[in-house]
């Protein structure tokens, strides 16, 4: 089944299905190298993963019924694809927290199910792909790609994606054409991007899928604030993989998937043009290698030249 023919399916699967095909493919690599198998590490991390499940299960006595009902939930999870999703809402964010403890540059936050490889590849300055009558508040995002000694990082490129004004994702929903706001524009020789597109709305996860249907049942929100992902990235130097938000989000702090962080708060301004907006963001680019001996947490360094 593709993305394409599924109007007839539920979003739950629209969504999913594709996301676990990519996931699958280990498209993303620009990450890592790939987990390790070493023995002792398996035993330690499954072990208290698994009695982290255990101690639920003796401290809130669980029945054989929920027992049950959990199979089914996971069974329902895989049937669906929304694996990558559940686990990018649930857990992404604390792995992203340990990776963040080393490095340095720029803030960064978690990638998500949604990022996809192969989108127009455009010049500075940029619009992204949209339909004719794309609705939204028309704004440009636009700043420099230094390193972290403030070397602008000529040919720098900023990979976007985000969701349409109604909050849904090109390649995930049925509704937007395949590669509406999404691109990898390239920066000009100051590393600098100009980017035009559309606000992105509030998203929620699909809420006819598992992961939707149990976050209902615990009564939490299941919305994640209005966003632009952004992969960053340059020769010689780490991806960044980041977000930005919009202050007066009023799901600021209340973020399903946990990746909002203060200091990825934009706050656009008007420019004159019609009802256009502006923000304006710089990224810092860490050298590639530079820090993989260095297991310290950037904070309890005694060297003084970290970047923000
Ligand atoms: C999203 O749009 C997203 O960015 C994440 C991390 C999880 C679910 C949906
Ligand atoms: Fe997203």
């Amino acid at each position: 089944m593709t993305t394409t023919e599924s109007q007839s399916v539920s979003d739950a699967v629209t969504a999913g299905s594709h996301a676990t095909d990519i996931a699958r493919s280990g498209a993303a690599t620009f990450r890592t190298a790939g987990g390790g198998a070493d023995e002792a590490r398996v035993a330690t991390v499954v072990g208290a993963a698994l009695e982290g499940i255990r101690s639920a299960i003796r401290e809130h006595k669980v029945t054989y019924e929920e027992f049950d009902a959990f199979k089914r939930w996971l069974i329902s999870v895989s049937d669906t694809g929304e694996w990558p999703l559940f686990l990018d809402v649930y857990l992404e964010f604390e792995v992203e927290k340990v990776a963040a403890e080393t490095q340095d540059g720029s803030v960064g936050t978690i990638l998500g199910p949604f990022w996809l490889d192969g989108q127009a590849q455009l010049d500075s300055p940029a619009t992204l792909p949209m339909r004719d009558d794309e609705p939204g508040t028309p704004m440009i995002l636009a700043g420099q790609v230094t390193a972290t000694d403030g070397t602008p990082l000529a040919g720098a490129k900023v990979d976007i994606w985000h969701t349409d004004d109604e909050g849904w994702y090109s390649g995930f929903a049925a509704k937007p054409p395949a590669g509406n706001l999404r691109g990898v524009v390239t920066c000009d020789d100051q590393g600098r991007y100009e980017i035009h597109t559309r606000r992105p709305a509030p998203y929620t996860i699909p809420l006819d899928g598992p992961t939707g249907q149990m976050t209902l049942a615990a009564g939490w929100s299941p919305w994640r604030p209005a966003h632009i992902h952004l992969l960053v990235t340059a020769p010689g130097h780490r991806t960044l993989t980041t977000q930005l938000f919009f202050t007066g989000d009023p799901y600021l702090g209340h973020d399903v998937a946990s990746a909002d962080k203060p200091e990825l708060t934009l706050d656009p301004q008007p420019t004159g043009n019609g009802d256009e907006v502006r923000s304006d963001r710089d990224f810092v680019l860490e050298a590639e290698g530079d820090r993989i001996q260095d297991s310290t947490p950037i904070g309890q360094r005694s060297s003084t030249s970290e970047a923000q």
